[in-house]
């Protein structure tokens, strides 16, 4: 096979080992993880500081190179994986982090820094990340910036929007943009960190930020819990909430997705009996154990609880929440839709979805779990034809903005969604949207086809 003289200049600059063209070798870079979304990539380049990935975007710029920035490869919707030759920008190899500023509570961390190693620094130095989700441990802060991920704690932190004070980004054009503002009150300007955080690759490459740390909770209690509905688990949550417990997470699975991940994880049951409807809540602080006590002890909707304060039995009742989207996989490939609907409406949008997906794909099996406090449910769709997934999806969204909610509403719009943004983005937004992205990439160069359709020169 001939050489790619595009290849060796970028080995030039990243080191031989760091530019792989080897097909066994970009395996693991062209897939994502639910193995829906794959295609060809020209190279997978890992640059190891910005200066080298400003060069490779210099060298791509003047190529004429698509290229796709890259993190941990956890996304969900076919953002950070190749579609047709483009150049793989994998920022794994960038995993600086500095000391926590102990009175400030910032950090400055690379793209390539996991979620995991990112808490595990905090909470050494005395902080905590106000971020947690299942794949903490591949996820990276690149990736979380890219797609304002959400996650488990977004109702007592915000998303990574509210996080990320500072950036530092490589233009299309490979100009290194410096905003590592430190600051907590700094109104110079735009805000350039606020509209990189969540564009998903498509207007700069994040290389760098300044991370806002939490302080941590003292103590935390979780408990599990079976309910009748939907209805019944909004109104615990209202209690919780207005009972002086500090909520640090709501979620929520059904019947189904508790079988699925007993059947695949092999876990025992967590309560006697069966319910329509578990909700896992978790309260944080001192006096948190009593203050969740104090709601659910013989409250009438609270069928049965368990409750744990210590890691390991926290984690065990986190494991029937956090091992659903591992055992969806080991049943097929999943079609995945992370909607939001207004909480309230979470009852009547779960009755609905079924019938709409009854009526189109009657063999299509709906698994639906998420974060309750946000209405962020994620409707998996198994065993439907790529020709169902499309009707299916189409019908789900269009449900989805009737209830006035979000067709993406933490793992991003990727190429999954792209066709169904008009649903909930009007036509003056997409216009805005659309006048941002060709004055940073003009000649779209960066994750073409993302979010928005590829601009007509290329
Ligand atoms: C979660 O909340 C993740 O566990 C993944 O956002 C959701 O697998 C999914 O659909
Ligand atoms: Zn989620």
């Amino acid at each position: 096979v001939a050489a790619d003289p595009l290849a060796e200049a970028l080995a030039r600059i990243v080191g031989p080992a760091d530019c792989l063209t080897d097909p066994d070798l970009t395996a693991g870079y062209r897939t994502d993880w639910t193995g829906r979304f794959t295609g060809p990539a020209r190279c997978v380049v890992r640059p190891g500081t910005t200066d080298e990935v400003a060069a490779v975007m210099a060298l791509c710029a003047a190529a004429g190179q698509a290229v796709v920035p890259q993190g941990g490869n956890t996304g969900l919707v076919g953002g950070g994986v190749p579609r047709g030759g483009e150049v793989v920008l994998s920022l794994s190899r960038l995993v600086e982090l500095e000391a926590v500023d102990p009175v400030g509570g910032t950090v400055v961390a690379g793209a390539g820094v996991t979620l995991a190693a990112l808490q595990a620094h905090a909470l050494a130095a005395g902080w905590d990340v106000g971020i947690d989700f299942a794949s903490r441990d591949s996820a990276t802060v690149g990736g979380l910036v890219a797609t304002n991920a959400g996650g488990t704690r977004v109702l007592r932190h915000g998303d990574v929007r509210a996080q990320i004070r500072g950036v530092e980004a490589v233009t299309a054009a490979g100009v290194v943009v410096d905003r590592m503002t430190r600051l907590p009150k700094d109104s110079t300007g735009y805000d350039l960190p606020g509209l990189l955080v969540g564009s998903e690759g498509t207007l700069a490459v994040v290389t760098r930020v300044v991370w806002r740390l939490v302080p941590p909770a003292p103590e935390r209690v979780t408990a599990l819990f079976g309910l009748a509905s939907y209805d019944d688990a909004l109104t615990v949550l209202g209690e919780v909430r207005t009972a002086h417990a500090v909520l640090g997470a709501a979620e929520t699975f059904g019947r189904a997705e508790l079988e699925l991940v007993r059947r695949h994880a092999g876990l025992a049951p967590p309560l006697r009996a069966d319910h329509p409807r578990y909700v896992l809540l978790e309260c944080e602080g001192r006096g948190a154990v009593e203050a969740l006590a104090r709601v659910l002890d013989g409250y009438p909707l609270v069928a049965e609880t368990a409750v744990a304060v210590d890691a390991a039995g926290r984690a065990a009742l986190w494991a029937y929440r956090e091992r659903i989207t591992e055992c969806i996989n080991a049943e097929g490939v999943p079609v995945k839709l992370d909607v939001a609907v207004p909480p309230t409406s979470l009852g009547r949008f779960e009755e609905r979805v079924p019938e709409v997906v009854a009526g189109m794909a009657p063999n299509v099996r709906v698994l639906s779990f998420g974060h309750l406090a946000e209405g962020n449910l994620h409707v998996n769709l198994l065993d439907a034809t790529e020709a169902e997934a499309e009707a299916v999806e189409g019908a789900v969204l269009t449900l989805v903005a009737g209830f006035g909610g979000s067709i993406s509403a933490e793992h991003g719009v990727g190429i999954a969604k792209r066709r169904w943004l008009h649903l909930t983005r009007n036509p003056e937004d997409i216009a805005v949207m659309r006048a941002i992205k060709d004055a940073l990439d003009p000649h779209g160069l960066l994750n073409p086809g993302v979010l928005l359709a590829p601009a007509a020169d290329g």
